[in-house]
């Protein structure tokens, strides 16, 4: 047909419509919008009432936690869900806790990873934060963090036993190393806080009265970042899996931090050479059995004895790791690559697309630490067809 045929015809219509558009009309027209327009109101506010009702019948929990080893909070059950969480999804059933090591001045980038941790995963899950110091926390540090977790909250001291020197590390060798480490700008080299911090990660953490009843934990360090959501449960992945320990970042760990460290390995039982690789700890998802494990704790307790931890400054990075490498089966080690991470200085985001629009991630692909020179990921990838890790 001509289209020019078309208009034609549409003219006509109009000619019609409007013959017949009276005034009477027009008017019935209005009375059925105003009667759908109250018609949406009654039904938009009645579900709005039921939506508020919903939230008064279960506030949110908002009780004061207790310094200690309280568990009071868990036996009450998690907060209930906000109205989005609820229609998203369930709640976590692994026995797992979300575990932050912090002091109280890093309260401010302790929140900014709880939120990020929250909203990008743990709002839909409600799993425990478990918030453990070498020093009380204050009632600040409380108040503020509990406010963000959208499940229960502990907060414990750690054991002056576990954070202190051992009686057989003669510290005036060590004062002596932590100044000529300093000298030489060793990362860390002259602080005796982090070599507690370090010594407690690699040998205690597992063992703290308030993580004893979970099998599962996921750390979180102040100041980190989520860039995509995790739309599943990592533990039940894991577990599920026969997974031990699940990691994002792995690199190289500085040589002048362990220099013995290997040594002493090898003196713990024979083995080949290392190659200095670690997973960065500062994020890690993993089993606590493994290190409960008779073979992890020996590994410890003789890196202990050596006095490494002090004379030198062993990561706990280098020690999981390590330990990971010889006693865990190499299948059971899983890097989370749909994780978008970072911990400043280093950051990765997923490269396939999948990840990408499932997870809303915020990061560019090209920023991403798996492909810098300094990154283990290319002989991780390795060992996945067959050679050795460390
Ligand atoms: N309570 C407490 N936590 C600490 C101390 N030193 C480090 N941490 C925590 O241990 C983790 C690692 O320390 P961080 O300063 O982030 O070291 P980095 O990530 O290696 O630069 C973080 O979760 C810190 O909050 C300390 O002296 N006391
Ligand atoms: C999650 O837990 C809350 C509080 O215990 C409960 O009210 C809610 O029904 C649970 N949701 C699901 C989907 O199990
Ligand atoms: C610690 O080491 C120093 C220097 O080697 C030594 O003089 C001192 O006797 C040692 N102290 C103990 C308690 O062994
Ligand atoms: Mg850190």
């Amino acid at each position: 047909m001509d289209p020019k045929l078309l208009w034609q015809r549409a003219d006509t219509g109009s000619r019609i419509s409007a013959r017949f558009f009276t005034r009477r009309l027009s008017l019935r027209v209005l009375a059925l919008l105003s009667i759908c327009v109250v018609l949406y109101n009654v039904v938009y506010s009645t579900e709005l009432r039921r939506r508020l009702e919903m939230n008064v019948q279960a506030p949110r929990h908002t009780g004061q936690p207790q310094h200690g080893t309280d568990t009071a909070e868990l036996e009450d059950g998690p907060p209930s869900a906000t109205c989005f969480g609820a229609e998203l999804g369930h709640n976590g059933t692994e026995k797992a806790t979300l575990v932050m090591l912090v002091r109280n001045s890093e309260l401010h980038g302790a929140l900014s990873s709880i939120r990020m941790v929250e909203d990008r995963f743990n709002r839909r899950f409600h799993y425990p934060w478990t918030f453990l110091n070498d020093k009380p926390f204050t009632d600040d540090f409380i108040k503020y963090t509990s406010g963000l977790a959208s499940g229960p909250v502990e907060y414990a001291v750690i054991p002056e036993d576990d954070w202190s020197i051992p009686d057989h590390v003669n510290t005036t060798i060590m004062r002596a190393e932590m100044l000529r480490m300093a000298k030489q700008e060793i990362i860390y080299g002259g602080s005796l806080s982090y070599r507690h911090m370090c010594r407690f990660n690699s040998g205690f953490f597992y063992n703290q009265e308030v993580m004893r009843k979970y099998d599962w934990y996921w750390r979180v360090e102040p100041g980190i970042e989520l860039y995509c959501d995790i739309n599943y449960d990592p533990f039940t992945f894991m577990r599920e899996n026969k997974k031990i320990y699940g990691f994002v970042i792995s690199m190289y760990e500085f040589r002048d931090t362990i220099t013995t460290l290997w040594d002493r390995t090898r003196q713990f039982l024979n083995h080949g050479d290392y190659n200095l690789c670690h997973f960065w700890s500062n994020f890690e998802i993993a089993s606590l059995e493994f290190y409960r494990s008779e073979a992890y704790s020996r590994y410890f307790e003789f890196l202990d004895s050596t006095g490494g931890f002090f004379y030198e400054r062993w990561g706990d990075a280098p020690v999981h790791s390590i330990g990971v490498g010889l006693f865990a089966p190499k299948d059971s080690i899983h890097h989370f690559a749909d994780f978008g991470y970072s911990h400043p200085p280093c950051a990765r985001c997923p490269q396939d697309d999948e990840s990408h629009t499932s997870g809303r991630c915020v990061c560019s692909r090209n920023k991403n630490f798996d492909s810098d020179s300094y990154s283990c990921l290319p002989r991780w990838w390795k060992v996945n067809r067959g050679t050795g890790w460390i």
